[in-house]
């Protein structure tokens, strides 16, 4: 179960975020709604949400999943693979202190940004992407090793992030899309496959008991229900535009 959750509020600058298709330019006013009702549920979740200021100079932001990975025993600030983000983990620091004595940090040319990480109790999977490098992925796993805990690194070919593809629900059951399919060490999990055209909702989240996912999706959904879960839908069109998803707008532990 997760007790703190640590969120950042878009700044006016998403609209120029990164993406990797133009699907058309965030509505500023609609993404801040979406952001306080995520928060909301968040806290409905029984989260104790901690709000950060929006950082006007870094587009991208709100997505603070990317620049920490906070676990049981450690918290570690990332190193953006994108130039444009690396800056957003100046502040971190100070923050992660109100919950960890033990911070640690990637260093350059190591790059990791935490989309490429899930978590399965204390072993996690690191996917290899075009933001986080072996070299990154490496020192995430000797420190995740030197407290207690595991990783295995998983490649990938065509997705942002490793959980652009595929979320842990817990119940050892993974939501799996596109490439990940095929994926020999996620075939010993119960797998839920999703469909091509619903592909987005692989990003949903495991939140205490209850899945959060993406508005717009209900095959995805219902396979997920069917499952065992109970869900919650969020809309987030306004961040899937640039890219992000449920799992990228907070930090979680
Ligand atoms: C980026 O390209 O970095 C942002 N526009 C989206 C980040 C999404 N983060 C995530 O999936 N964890």
């Amino acid at each position: 179960m997760f007790k703190y959750s640590i969120v950042r509020t878009p700044a006016w600058s998403i609209i120029n975020g990164l993406r990797s298709s133009d699907t058309g330019q965030p509505d500023y006013m609609l993404a801040l709604e979406q952001h306080s009702t995520y928060t909301a549920t968040l806290k409905r979740l029984g989260l104790e949400v901690k709000i950060l200021p929006p950082l006007e100079k870094y587009p991208d932001s709100t997505f603070i999943e990317d620049v920490a990975l906070c676990t049981k025993k450690c918290a570690v600030i990332t190193s953006p693979g994108a130039e444009s983000r690396r800056g957003e983990t100046e502040s971190l620091y100070t923050v992660l202190l109100g919950y960890y004595k033990n911070i640690e940090k990637i260093t350059l040319p190591g790059t990791v940004e935490t989309g490429d990480i899930m978590m399965d109790g204390d072993h996690f999977f690191i996917g290899i992407s075009k933001r986080t490098n072996i070299e990154g992925a490496d020192q995430m796993i000797r420190i995740l090793e030197k407290n207690g805990m595991t990783a295995t690194k998983v490649p990938l070919k065509n997705m942002l992030h490793l959980k652009s593809g595929v979320s842990f629900l817990e119940n050892n059951t993974l939501l799996v899309a596109g490439e990940f399919k095929q994926t020999e060490v996620f075939k010993k999990f119960k797998r839920i496959l999703v469909d091509e055209e619903e592909s987005y909702a692989a990003n949903s989240l495991w939140i205490n008991g209850k899945v959060l996912v993406p508005e717009g999706f209900p095959k995805t959904r219902k396979k997920i229900e069917s499952a065992g879960f109970e869900t919650i839908i969020l809309d987030v069109s306004e961040f899937r535009k640039v890219d992000g998803g449920l799992s990228c707008l907070s930090l979680r532990f």
